[in-house]
């Protein structure tokens, strides 16, 4: 097999850049380790940043987007007693939209079918090889146990943080953070208690109130980082949601329901640098983690590949690799950048430490929710910032 770009990994990183490189005339093969069904069923990401949904817009992506996308203009910050609403589009003239990963997974591999984009599912023992010449090329057992060689003139990583790319890239350094805790995420089919997201620091732990539709609700609770998800009946889950987002009789309830699905996610931060060796490249959780506090990784996911592909197309069809010489720095400053806001995020909103720390949260929680300069901070970084830094 032969191709321009062989891109490792068919979550969002990865189909979206396939998307972009066929926009500039480029034309790739796309390698996955899952099923379709999988893939397209993994409960992740929840909200969108503008600049990512203009993105999805521009590229004949944001049709269902408008359609289901839930816009929101503000969040709210909540600790015992005390409840605040972060305006974005006051602060910073912008909101967020509350459209799930699965959704966007879903308008990409539609596109990308209709495009007759070609997907390789279920491969096994992928590796990369010859990166450091012009002719790299990715080994590979197909769905049906043949090994095959895919040849390309650029391989991306789009393997997420468990693939085999980012250590294909030797003289590489890596910043690791990983927190004393963990979270366990909730999916119930309950129509949300709140019109917008609730991120709430309480002494029993952080807890958020999210959702999917009118009629799905998205939880998380923070818990112990090895946490036993057998110890959590759905009623301790919706006794400690109630408590944690402020349930009281008189004042706002938490509405229960099914619980459809419910897992541990792991919290840290990574990255990766550089994102690039010889023809290999790196983007999305391949490159980087944060924790999910900021609500950063997949819009970091879509703005690594909103860099990248006309970097390679420049590359590959004008042959002029300044774009592609810059791609790993360039995306390394809002990764950084989003990198930092997700750990003040979750400095913010988790316990941890003693009760000085505590006095310490609720001190930067009452700054930000009355200090017009504190809020824009945080509306400006939540918000999103420009694709490019
Ligand atoms: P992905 O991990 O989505 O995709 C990588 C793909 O590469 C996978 O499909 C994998 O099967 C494939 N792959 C791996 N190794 C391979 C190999 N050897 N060969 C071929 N294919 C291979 N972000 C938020 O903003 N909010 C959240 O609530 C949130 N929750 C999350 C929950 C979990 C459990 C996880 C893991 C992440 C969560 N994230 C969340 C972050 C998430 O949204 C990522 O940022 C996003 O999926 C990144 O997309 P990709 O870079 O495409 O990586
Ligand atoms: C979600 O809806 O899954 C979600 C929302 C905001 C976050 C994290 C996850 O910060």
């Amino acid at each position: 097999m032969r191709t321009q770009v062989a891109i490792v990994g068919a979550g969002p990183s990865g189909m979206l850049l396939s998307h972009l490189l066929e926009r500039e005339g480029v034309e790739s093969v796309v390698l996955e380790a899952r099923s379709e069904d999988y893939v397209a069923s993994r409960v992740r990401a929840g909200v969108l940043e503008s600049s990512s949904v203009d993105l999805l817009r521009q590229v004949g992506l944001g049709d269902r987007l408008d359609g289901e996308g839930l816009h929101h203009s503000g969040i709210l910050l909540h600790w015992p007693g005390e409840r605040h609403r972060i305006d974005f589009v006051d602060l910073v003239g912008r909101g967020v939209w509350v459209y799930g990963q699965t959704e966007v997974q879903k308008d990409l591999v539609a596109a990308r079918r209709a495009a007759g984009q070609r997907v390789e599912y279920e491969v096994s023992e992928t590796s990369i090889h010859d990166v450091h010449t012009d002719r790299p090329f990715v080994s590979f057992v197909d769905a049906g146990g043949v090994p095959r060689r895919l040849e390309a003139d650029v391989v991306v990583g789009c393997d997420g943080s468990h693939g085999p790319c980012r250590t294909a890239i030797t003289d590489r350094g890596a910043w690791e953070r990983t927190y004393p805790f963990a979270w366990l995420g909730v999916l119930a089919d309950v129509a949300p208690s709140t019109g917008e997201l609730i991120y709430a620091w309480h002494p029993d732990g952080f807890a958020l109130h999210s959702m999917r539709s009118e009629s799905v609700s998205r939880f998380y609770l923070q818990v112990e980082p090895d946490e036993d998800l057998a110890a959590w009946s759905d009623n301790r889950i919706w006794e400690s949601l109630a408590a944690r987002l402020g349930d009281e009789p008189g004042g706002w309830r938490l509405s229960t329901g099914a619980i459809r699905e419910k897992s541990i996610l792991p919290m840290r931060s990574h990255v990766a640098a550089p994102l690039r060796q010889g023809r290999l490249f790196l983007a999305g959780d391949a490159g980087h983690v944060v924790p999910p506090t900021g609500a950063k990784g997949l819009n970091l996911a879509i703005a690594d590949v909103a860099l990248l592909a006309p970097a390679l197309s420049a590359m590959l069809r004008d042959g002029d690799s300044s774009l592609a010489d810059t791609y790993s720095e360039r995306a390394l400053r809002r990764v950084w950048r989003c990198t930092q806001f997700s750990w003040w995020m979750t400095m913010m909103l988790h316990r941890h430490g003693d009760d000085f720390d505590a006095e310490l949260q609720i001190s930067q929680l009452r700054w930000v929710t009355t200090s017009r300069a504190g809020a824009q901070g945080l509306a400006e970084n939540y918000a999103g910032l420009p694709l490019e830094l």
